[in-house]
């Protein structure tokens, strides 16, 4: 098995590493091709595993320094390590090479690359893609290269056989770059074609009603976001939202009960619905972020699902969800919980944790759990998956009042407005100060909506001085409490403090 039979004509040089890199390449855009942004894309699964695995001051310092960018980053990464390593499965193709003819060596970094997918994704189709794609990708740059099959090497010498076998890796993995990428940016939210047909409880007149309600209170503030989010925020643990089939997802009620449960789809849809106003918040957020916001939900109460099952009354419950997030938190905050599976007329989109997800009034975001799949009765605490990495986002909101739109009316005078919330103490008072909290004014609010657990806009309309000034904002919630002025990273208890902004 050597050089006369003509099979091993490259050393495992800087040219091969540069085709496996390719082939890698090609391999991830064939995985992205069948799964697009799933968890079964092997980058998705990878960013997931970074994001569980990375110790909490990393994620942490993410969440805070890097906001959105974290998020990014650890898909960048997840890409990069995915390329690298779907390479290795080639390299070692091209290494078996030596022993045995190309095509063999195409194959087997086709079912390397298969495996190690599968290894990481437990996703068949998508796997056997990638590697299909990466094997390609070394077949060609071996195929076309003088000196392969057998002929010999020294005689075509014109160009550099190392050279060629690059540009052929090259020009191979580009149509199927393009194409898997193609592939795999079709939309894909399942809740538009729900393989069930189930009517639609989410929308009717009474929702219409609802939502019109809520345009009509909304405040007439340029620029200032309506009572209903024109767009709703979304934190997740992964960077790939789970892809959920209704008709097969079920919820189970466990633990500590008298009898278990579960659920269908069917089962809870059909029953009595009801529409709630309920706003969320994420414990992560800069004080004067923009992950608040408010969306009008339809669904049931949590209740109706549990009381059945028998459950023991005296400690909490762990919520557990279909993406590897878990959270847990007394049981009394369940008691007023609400599992929704409609959002603003629709079915719950998918980014929002379709089938179904758990609204808990009043609480930080985090125990809102999406992609709800087990209710489960605990008779001791745990820590949940945010708590394990040292927040403590399970319990109540904080009292805020947000500063977003500065408006310049034209005629010497400036409206100021923003959003304000307190959970289930809802909001009583917004005042304004434009002189750094020397004095304060009332802010106008915005007629309050149905609902327990709603924010308030409000705005408030000066006569600019000439001189550069400080506006600060702050709210008083609904038992007459005044939102702490004492300023607090969102680590590890969420944001607190007074908004101030500087107007010139
Ligand atoms: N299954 C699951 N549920 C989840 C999360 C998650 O990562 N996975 N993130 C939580 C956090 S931290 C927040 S703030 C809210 C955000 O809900 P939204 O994405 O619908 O705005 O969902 C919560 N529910
Ligand atoms: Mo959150």
């Amino acid at each position: 098995m050597t050089q006369d039979a003509g099979q091993r004509r490259f050393s495992l040089g800087i040219e091969s590493l540069v085709v496996a890199l390719f082939a890698g390449l090609a391999g991830v855009a064939g995985s992205f091709a069948i799964a697009s942004f799933t968890p079964v894309f092997i980058a998705g699964a990878i960013a997931g595993f970074l994001a569980r695995t990375l110790p909490g001051e990393i994620i942490t310092f993410s969440i805070l320094v890097l906001g959105d960018l974290g998020d990014q980053l650890n898909t960048v990464m997840a890409l990069g390590l995915s390329v690298l390593l779907f390479a290795i499965a080639a390299l070692l193709g091209f290494w078996v090479e030596k022993y045995v003819e190309y095509r063999v060596a195409g194959v087997v970094s086709l079912l390397l690359t298969a495996a190690i997918a599968f290894g990481i994704t437990g996703a068949f189709q998508p796997s056997l893609v990638a590697g299909v794609a990466a094997g390609i990708v070394v077949l060609v740059a071996d195929l076309i290269t003088p000196g392969a099959v057998g002929t010999t090497t020294d005689s075509s010498a014109t160009q550099s056989p190392g050279r060629r076998r690059v540009l052929a890796a090259i020009a191979s993995s580009i149509p199927l770059v393009f194409g898997g990428y193609l592939l795999g940016s079709r939309v894909t939210d399942q809740s538009e074609s729900a393989s069930l047909d189930v009517g639609e409880p989410w929308a009717g007149p009474d929702v219409d009603a609802l939502l019109a309600e809520a345009s009509e209170k909304s405040l007439t503030v340029s620029g200032l976001e309506p009572l209903i989010s024109d767009e709703f925020y979304q934190v997740d643990i992964n960077s790939t939202d789970p892809d959920l089939d209704a008709a097969e997802w079920s919820l189970k009620v466990t633990g500590d009960v008298e009898r278990e449960l579960s659920y269908t789809y069917e089962d809870i849809v059909s029953r009595e619905v009801e529409h709630q106003f309920v706003s969320l918040r994420c414990v992560g957020e800069a004080l004067n972020g923009k992950k608040m916001d408010t969306a009008l939900w339809t669904g049931i109460s949590i209740m109706d699902l549990v009381e059945p099952a028998g459950p023991a009354e005296n400690c909490c419950v762990m919520l557990r969800a279909s993406d590897g997030f878990y959270e847990e938190f007394p049981l009394p905050a369940l008691e007023n919980g609400f599992l929704a599976f409609g959002m603003n007329g629709g079915p719950l989109p998918r980014g929002h944790g379709y089938p179904a997800r758990a609204l808990i009034p009043g609480h930080w975001g985090e125990i809102n759990v999406k992609w709800l799949t087990e209710i489960e009765i605990l008779e001791q605490e745990v820590d949940g998956y945010w708590e394990k990495r040292g927040w403590h986002g399970t319990g109540p909101v904080n009292t805020v009042a947000k500063l977003h739109v500065i408006n310049d009316l034209g005629d010497g005078r400036r409206e100021v407005g923003g959003h304000a919330y307190a959970g289930t103490r809802g909001i009583d008072r917004v005042e304004v100060s434009i002189n750094g909290g020397g004095s304060w004014n009332d802010a106008d609010l915005s007629e309050p909506l149905p609902g327990t657990d709603v924010w308030r806009q409000w705005s408030y309309t000066y006569t600019a001085p000439p001189e550069e000034h400080e506006v600060v904002v702050r709210a008083t919630d609904g038992t007459g409490e005044l939102q702490s002025r004492e300023e607090a990273s969102p680590f590890p208890n969420g944001p607190s403090g007074w908004v101030t902004r500087t107007v010139r």
